[in-house]
């Protein structure tokens, strides 16, 4: 089955999109999600420069081999950008080979492990009260896992806080927007949202809730031990992972349990992480994360150590990635949740899928392959517009982490 095309398509339907799309000589394509918000053109050109060229004539069945022709074909292994771009071949080439056998991608991965997969949404306000109606109503759509994120007293902004129009994207055209940050502010502000979300919802009601890699490990061990008596169902991201042994600190203080790796690109990233049992979720995905092929490798570690997924699912990440995880998220054994920040109706309108949400959970759908497509004509009336995620400083000035 030789791979005859293969073409990056970058759209902005409201925020900007990569799109690899593969064509074999039968006729079928495959679609793979390449986006990298913030650093969209660099893995546009990492594909179109340098990896369409060398997938023309090759097999397209050979998942495998071509995801470690291009891996270690590279020589420059890992990194955002070189495993986005092989992720997006390996998501591409599974839909094909799903579509050939005219079966659903789960399938082919072992298949269903349950009958729908748990998600959680974002609720979010500019305050502690704001945020509970925001719960609310998450809870009223059904979710059974709602992420809560508030504004907090004394500074401008903050992560996960919508601008008013409801709908959070973090991306902003031109430079990059400067927030600043204070963590005493937040470290004595956080208990007291979740008190308040606890006295409101009960205790069955799962919350996490994203702490976006701004604390260093003794504050995170500070804010988990803090949070325990609302047993949130996670804290995410509670510090930079780069040294993973950091997570040694936090776990001597707390049992909150911790989710890390929307920004992992390898299983090297998690390693550590995972074997010493350091978290309980891995956020790694099917973009970021080198595809479905090395998604499963990463899970299939964790599930030795009782770490189970809980896949990155912003809507950054765009429809094709969403129907590529949750056939992941209903086959993989240790399967934990999938975030589900539902996209603009115009990014629905651009990529059409099969993938469904009903009270709390989600399906991907029994189409063939993965589920989603794209209208290229469509695609094409949005063109790609030059944004950047926000930068973070202490109030001091000091660079920080966004
Ligand atoms: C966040 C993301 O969803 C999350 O957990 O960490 O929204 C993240 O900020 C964006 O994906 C960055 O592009
Ligand atoms: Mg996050």
């Amino acid at each position: 089955m030789k791979i005859v095309d293969a073409k990056v398509i970058i759209c902005c339907p409201g925020r900007n999109f990569v799109t690899l799309k593969i064509t074999t000589e039968d006729g079928l394509y495959g679609l793979g999600d390449a986006t990298l918000n913030g650093r969209e053109l660099a893995v546009a050109s990492y594909l179109s420069d340098h990896v369409v060229p060398l997938l023309i004539g090759r097999d397209a069945r050979r998942i495998e081999d071509n995801w470690q022709y291009f891996y270690k074909g590279a020589y420059w292994r890992r990194g955002p950008v070189t495993m986005a771009s092989i992720a997006a071949v390996d998501a591409a080439l599974w839909d094909i080979k799903a579509k050939s056998l005219n079966t659903p991608l789960y399938q082919l991965l072992g298949g269903a492990s349950r009958d729908a997969v748990l998600v959680y949404g974002h609720a979010s306000g500019h305050d502690v009260e704001d945020t509970v109606k925001a719960v609310a109503q998450f809870q009223k759509s059904g979710y059974k896992a709602i992420r809560a994120q508030s504004g907090i007293p004394g500074l401008a902004s903050t992560y996960g806080v919508h601008s008013g129009s409801g709908h959070y994207e973090p991306a902003e055209k031109d430079a990059p927007p400067e927030n600043v940050w204070s963590s005493e502010a937040y470290m004595t502000f956080i208990p007291t949202l979740f008190a308040r979300l606890r006295k409101e919802f009960g205790e069955e009601l799962h919350l996490l809730h994203d702490v976006h890699h701004r604390l260093t490990p003794i504050e995170a061990g500070r804010v988990g031990k803090s949070l325990e008596p609302y047993h949130l169902f996670w804290m995410e991201d509670p510090t930079p992972a780069e040294l993973q042994e950091s997570f040694q600190l936090i776990r001597q203080h707390t049992t909150t349990p911790i989710a890390v790796g929307e920004v992992f690109n390898s299983i090297f990233d998690c390693q550590q992480l995972i074997q010493e049992q350091l978290i309980d979720y891995i956020r790694a995905t099917v973009v970021h994360a080198g595809g479905i092929s090395h998604l499963r490798r990463i899970a299939n570690f964790a599930e030795l150590y009782q770490v189970r997924t809980g896949c990155h699912g912003a809507t950054d990440l765009s429809p094709v990635c969403m129907g590529a995880a949750l056939h992941f998220d209903l086959s993989v054994h240790n399967f934990g949740i999938q975030e589900y920040m539902p996209h603009t109706s115009e990014t629905d309108k651009v990529f059409p899928h099969a993938y469904s949400f009903r009270d709390g959970v989600m399906h991907p759908g029994d189409e063939p392959g993965h589920g989603v497509d794209i209208d290229e004509a469509l695609a094409a009336k949005y063109p790609y517009q030059r944004a950047y995620l926000p930068v973070n400083r202490k109030s001091d000035g000091t660079m920080h982490n966004w």
